[in-house]
């Protein structure tokens, strides 16, 4: 469903938009679809639903009406033309890279991406024929330097997962454009309210929709925002192919996610903040990655292109695998798991964890360091969330 411009603030849009197209009189809450096909009264009628206009009420794969009114809250608020919901975060990348690129082409990355990201194009896509250069990006001048005559495409995340790497938006939108290069960005970590970016010169933008727009660890979800030509040739081209469609109960949960999300990521944010300053006065610590503390690296262009820094923290443990493990084992309230963008606090270690079985080298190499700890800062009291860090956090330097 294509977006309208709409004139209203950032929490009124979380909590309207998407419901223009719904009837004045009748359930408050758009009501849930949960059916997989529709019927129709006639042959005529039945030939309206295979057109655009009709297409979200003839069979589920196709799209269905709450998919439909989540897809233009998604749009309003990331501030694209349009927007499709997929099964995950996942379904939303492999979408719209297989919308994008063909056997052939090339594309330039970077390389601190979410793991599966990594995986999709360094072993299934180039098993496709499709290459990756994969760049450290927080240097601009490294796009330029990769950009071949077949790439196609540059896919960053920024924040990114999980080393909270930043990327000047504004200046890589600016030399895709110059070389008519299609530029995507994975915004899960920032989310629409912490950074949008269209506005800046974004293509294509993506979301896992399981982390802060669902926002309460109920859903597994994607979306994304792009161009209405962009929007229909992964819709039709893609997703009702390849089948990675969202269900109508994930859409459902999701779409009454996103009306707290404004209030929850801004907790979320000054949360985060409040736990950072903590972190970095700690003893045991190396340093602190959170883009909204003057000591990140890229503090300042955080200024510039995010409205506000999100609820990721990484910091790094100056006693390596053992004291990370230490860690994750003595923390209370936090909880111990992967993901991100809960209410809750969650805590996780990779080097002791879920990159254990991988060599110090490879996870080196993808930013992930013996000492690096990620957390998603939920919206606890801070001081809770601080206190139990505390407790479970070495007294001295390891
Ligand atoms: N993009 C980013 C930045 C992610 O962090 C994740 C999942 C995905 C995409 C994939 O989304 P999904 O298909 O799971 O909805 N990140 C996870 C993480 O850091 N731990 O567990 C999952």
């Amino acid at each position: 469903m294509t977006s309208k411009p709409c004139r209203y603030g950032y929490a009124t849009k979380a909590i309207h938009a998407g419901e223009e197209s719904l009837p004045r009189t009748g359930p408050l809450i758009p009501p849930i679809y949960q059916n997989s096909t529709f019927r129709f009264a006639s042959a005529d009628e039945c030939v309206i639903g295979f057109t655009d206009e009709g297409s979200d009420s003839v069979y589920t794969r196709w799209g269905n009406p709450t998919q439909s009114v989540l897809e233009a809250k998604i749009a309003a608020l990331e501030g694209s033309e349009d927007a499709l919901a997929t099964a995950s975060g996942m379904a939303a990348i492999s979408t719209a890279l297989l919308t994008l690129l063909e056997c052939g082409d090339h594309i330039v990355a970077m390389d601190s991406l979410y793991s599966a990201s990594h995986n999709l194009l360094n072993e299934d896509l180039s098993r496709m024929g499709i290459e990756t250069t994969f760049i450290d990006g927080t240097d601009t001048n490294e796009f330029e330097q990769a950009i071949r005559t077949n790439t196609k495409a540059i896919y960053i995340e920024s924040p990114a997962n999980p080393t909270l790497k930043l990327v000047d938006i504004r200046a890589c939108a600016e030399i895709a454009q110059s070389h008519r290069i299609t530029t995507i960005i994975d915004n899960t970590f920032a989310s629409p309210c912490g950074q949008q970016p269209i506005a800046l010169g974004i293509d294509i933008v993506l979301h896992s929709m399981t982390k802060y727009l669902s926002g309460n660890g109920t859903v597994i979800a994607g979306v994304i925002a792009a161009s209405a030509e962009f929007v229909e040739r992964a819709k039709t081209q893609v997703l009702r192919n390849f089948g990675g469609v969202i269900s109508p109960f994930n859409a459902w949960l999701t779409f009454h996610g996103i009306a707290t999300l404004p209030l929850r990521f801004a907790r979320h944010c000054d949360n985060a903040h409040q736990v950072a300053t903590f972190l970095q006065s700690h003893p045991a610590i190396e340093w602190v990655g959170y883009p909204g503390l003057p000591s990140h690296p890229q503090h300042q262009l955080a200024k510039r292109q995010m409205q506000s820094f999100g609820g990721m923290v990484a910091f790094e443990l100056k006693g390596g695998v053992e004291a990370g493990r230490q860690l994750v084992n003595s923390i209370r309230l936090c909880s111990l798991a992967v993901s991100l963008g809960d209410v809750r606090t969650l805590i996780c270690h990779p080097a002791s964890t879920t990159h254990l079985h991988i060599s110090a080298e490879a996870r080196r190499r993808s930013g992930i360091t013996d000492g690096l700890v990620r957390l998603s800062v939920g919206l606890e009291n801070a001081e809770d969330i601080i206190s139990d860090l505390n407790q479970a956090l070495p007294l001295t330097a390891v």
